[in-house]
């Protein structure tokens, strides 16, 4: 139309960048202009948000290609020794602004969208997160590439190109949690290279016979081939060349497939329902995660080959790490290579693979322990249920020959793994079963707890067991946690390796993502204040401690607050516009955000928000305009079948709903449940919270990552003794983390008196049994639904509920009364946030760099690498 400007922007810059010789206008714009009219085949005058914004993401890939081009060429050509990050989960979030950062180049892009016409903040907020995961797990994986590249070091990560990513989470008109699909690819990803030209064939199914000539070696054909197709993301180091690598994978069925015994159709549909479930609660189906890992295991080889070295050194080029025990049919699956198709002798295998691969456990939990069924191990991957039979037929050998062993761990296979009396057809894990039943009588709960085979019907492998015994080195990820490893799941396996085996890297978090992009002003601050370039401690985040005399300077804590202040707006805003909710800014924000266990007991919070509720209520108005404002924030998702997970959502939901329509007291306490929880989400929840929650049962949660971003931005930090909470506490100091809760060691006999001697939640809690009989009650609606999760705490009480609450309620107290000294709460703020310094992602993959994949930093040479 004649009153619409043509196009947005300058004509005359659209009109110079169409042409490559105009030196009026920066390369910046030129390249994105070019992208409109080439990749995207667009008009200037149609351009819309988000066609920018594909514009500018494929021009700064051009730039990252240039590096991810150099990089690898640089390796190929140093050779040195890689590590591989084998997850099942990189949950990377968006990346135009990440690339932006890591490549400097964010003002030139604001800059130049700008003379096109469009607003940098918006283009951004166009991108769809990349959601390959569920929780924590999945982003301390895209933590740990972000750190990688980042420190130089030759890392790459293999996963899966799931075409849906996690689910997305709608809240119906009563409070249910609803999944809708996630199609995430369904507007084209400018972030991936698919390379047609990396495919492999992966078998299933089929049959796997034994050679009698007493090498190990099988012969396994039949069944059918799945094509697996790369696609790589580019990952760019911040402030270096280094660009590495996340090869994901893509199932395709081979042509000419026999449709009859292989349903395409279900393949892909597995690979989905693995995506959306819960890696807790999930069904465990074999299929993706051998595909995947075949996949990786085969590429791997393939590059070492292309070095020429024998595969003997095949542990000194590579090292393999495991992200919790998802991945471990690696451990078979590179058997079978080196034994049937390299021709390998097992103990020369069992010898490279032992030197390869290493296993980071990341909980507990009884029941998050993978294990999967023998009989449908035996039908889809014969073979390597025939390895793993061998595994533990070796391993009850030696276990019940300890004398013979030496304390170098490579003599471990160096016996015969054959019996002398064993004959192909008789099953070895059976037939040392009875060998050792003869001999070591008195072993045989040991080596029963032991067995990679869980007896039972049906039979099932522990993943956990096989991880550990296939691997040089097995670690947890923060100290509380690495010991429950080792004095409990992995105990027996301690004393059988030696202590040395196992360790321990607390997780860490990338500032670059959880500072500087997510909270840029409070980046600017610090930079300004350390006098310092960002790229200075960005880098090296123990230089935060500098900010600690400034704690004493009412100027600087001035600034500081105002910053959170224009956080808690900005959230307010993110809120009123994607919920049409207006939420009050002049209160304390409490904030907690991960995945709906009961473990992590959001149960505990929002029984305490009811409380807090009902004392505010019962207090005359005068008194009540004492009260802190706080307003209360949860974000999360529950896994789709898991129903106690989900009705908590729903009564979080349904409080909100009573509490902030209550005239009386909205006020002074108010509740969101935000759904659909992502990172993009976090990176704006997080720098707005004053208080964030850390509330599981002692001994549960196996770390935690968002305990270490809300203090690195300054927010503090209610928790329990459990996890990374007590290393924050150590780093930060107690005075500034409010600590609550039974301990780690007293968690058993609690558990234990909840069921032989049980005392009425009246007697032993009064507080709790008031707000549970007002759920009861119908206060928040619901017609009884809550019971089953009322239940679940009147009943058993395994997560410790009724031990905890009332130290809880005092906890929330002591922040209260903390928070009201404005002054002193900006000082722990302050003090918070400068000694976060060791929770640096940089800091956890150096560790992983040196004491586990021993790798080194290969700096891209400036220049064009030949
Ligand atoms: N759920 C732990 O529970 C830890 C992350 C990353 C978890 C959590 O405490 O911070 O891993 N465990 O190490 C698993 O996923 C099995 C998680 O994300």
């Amino acid at each position: 139309s004649g009153k619409e400007k043509w196009p947005k922007g300058e004509e005359k810059v659209w009109r110079a960048g169409m042409r490559s010789v105009d030196k009026n206008i920066s390369d910046v714009t030129r390249s994105v202009v070019n992208h409109v009219q080439t990749s995207l085949a667009r008009q200037p005058y149609n351009l819309d948000d988000f066609g920018a914004y594909q514009a500018s993401a494929l021009s700064v890939r051009d730039n990252l290609l240039v590096n991810w081009n150099e990089t690898q060429m640089n390796y190929t050509r140093k050779a040195p020794k890689r590590a591989y990050y084998l997850s099942l989960e990189f949950l990377m979030g968006r990346t135009l602004d990440n690339a932006l950062l890591n490549l400097g180049l964010k003002d030139q892009y604001k800059d130049g969208v700008k003379s096109l016409g469009f607003n940098m903040e918006d283009l951004l907020e166009k991108e769809r997160d990349a959601a390959l995961g569920n929780g924590g797990l999945g982003r301390l994986a895209a933590c740990y590439l972000d750190s990688s590249a980042s420190q130089e070091l030759p890392v790459w990560g293999y996963g899966l190109r799931y075409k849906y990513g996690i689910f997305q989470q709608l809240i119906s008109q009563d409070g249910e949690q609803l999944e809708a699909p996630d199609p995430w690819l369904e507007n084209q990803n400018p972030w991936e290279l698919p390379r047609i030209d990396v495919t492999y064939q992966i078998r299933f199914y089929g049959n796997a016979d034994r050679v009698t000539d007493g090498s190990g070696r099988a012969i396994w054909q039949g069944g059918q081939e799945v094509l697996a197709i790369a696609y790589d993301v580019m990952i760019p180091g911040y402030g270096t060349k280094t660009t590495n690598n996340l090869r994901l994978w893509e199932s395709k069925p081979k042509r000419g497939f026999d449709l009859n015994s292989f349903n395409a159709g279900n393949y892909e549909g597995a690979v989905e329902v693995s995506n959306s479930a819960d890696a807790i609660t999930s069904v465990l189906y074999p299929n993706d995660h051998t595909f995947w890992t075949a996949a990786s295991l085969a590429d791997i080889l393939r590059r070492f080959k292309n070095t020429g070295k024998p595969i003997k050194e095949f542990p000194d080029y590579i090292a393999i790490q495991l992200n919790d025990t998802h991945p471990t049919l690696a451990i078979p699956e590179l058997m079978r290579i080196l034994i049937d198709e390299e021709d390998l002798h097992w103990n020369q295998a069992w010898h490279i693979v032992t030197n390869t691969f290493f296993y980071t456990n990341h909980t507990v939990l009884p029941e998050a322990l993978e294990k999967w069924p023998v009989p449908l191990l035996e039908h889809v991957l014969p073979r390597h249920m025939q390895i793993i039979y061998d595994i533990v037929s070796a391993q009850s050998y030696i276990f019940h020959r300890p004398k013979l062993i030496s304390s170098d761990r490579t003599c471990m296979v160096s016996f015969p793994y054959v019996h002398p009396e064993l004959t192909a057809d008789v099953a070895p894990f059976r037939f040392f079963l009875q060998a050792v039943e003869k001999k070591y009588p008195g072993d045989r709960d040991r080596l029963a707890r032991m067995s990679l085979i869980e007896e039972g019907a049906p039979k099932q492998v522990r993943m956990a067991f096989l991880a550990c015994v296939g691997s040089r080195k097995v670690n947890g990820v923060a100290e509380l946690h690495s010991e429950l490893v080792q004095t409990t799941i992995l105990k027996d396996f301690v004393d059988f390796d030696g202590i040395s085996k196992f360790g321990n890297v607390t997780n860490g978090i990338t500032p670059r993502r959880w500072l500087d992009q997510c909270n840029p002003e409070l980046s600017a601050l610090i930079s300004k204040t350390l006098q310092l370039s960002p790229g200075a401690w960005l880098k090296e985040l123990t230089k935060l401690e500098g900010l600690l005399p400034y704690a004493e300077s009412k100027t600087f804590r001035a600034e500081w607050a105002a910053i959170k202040q224009r956080n808690k707006e900005r959230l307010a805003r993110h809120v009123e516009v994607t919920l049409g909710l207006k939420v009050r800014t002049d209160a304390m924000y409490d904030v907690q955000i991960k995945r709906l266990h009961e473990y992590k007991r959001q149960t505990l919070n929002i029984l305490g928000v009811i409380h807090r509720y009902l004392t505010l209520k019962s207090l005359k108005p005068a008194e009540r305009a004492k009260a802190n404002r706080k307003v209360v924030f949860f974000a999360g998702k529950a896994a789709p079948a898991y129903y106690i997970a989900k009705l908590t959502i729903r009564l979080i939901v349904n409080v909100a709903r009573v509490i902030n329509a209550d005239p009386e007291t909205n006020e002074y306490l108010q509740l969101y449940f935000l759904p659909d929880y992502s990172v993009s989400l976090a990176e704006v929840l997080i720098p707005a919270s004053d208080i964030s929650q850390h509330i599981s049962t002692a001994g549960t949660e196996a770390s935690g990552t968002s305990n270490m971003k809300f203090c690195l931005n300054g927010g503090l930090l209610l928790g329990t003794v459990d996890g990374a909470n007590i290393e924050i506490a150590e780093e930060v100091g107690e005075s500034n983390v409010f600590f609550f809760g039974h301990l780690t060691p007293a968690v058993e006999d609690l558990r234990y008196q909840h069921v032989y001697h049980p005392v009425p939640i009246e007697q032993k809690c009064p507080a709790l049994a008031q707000v549970l009989n007002q759920i009861s009650g119908g206060l928040f609606g619901g017609d009884g639904v809550y019971e089953p999760l009322l239940n679940t705490i009147r009943q058993g009480d395994y997560y410790l509920l009724t031990d905890d609450f009332d130290s809880y309620i005092a906890a929330l107290a002591m922040v209260d009364e903390a928070y009201l000294d404005k002054e002193e709460w900006i000082k722990k703020s302050i003090k918070t946030t400068a000694k976060m310094g060791k929770f640096s992602s940089d800091r956890a993959i150096n560790e992983y760099a040196e004491s586990y994949w021993n790798i080194e930093a290969i700096p891209v040479p400036d220049g064009i690498v030949a």
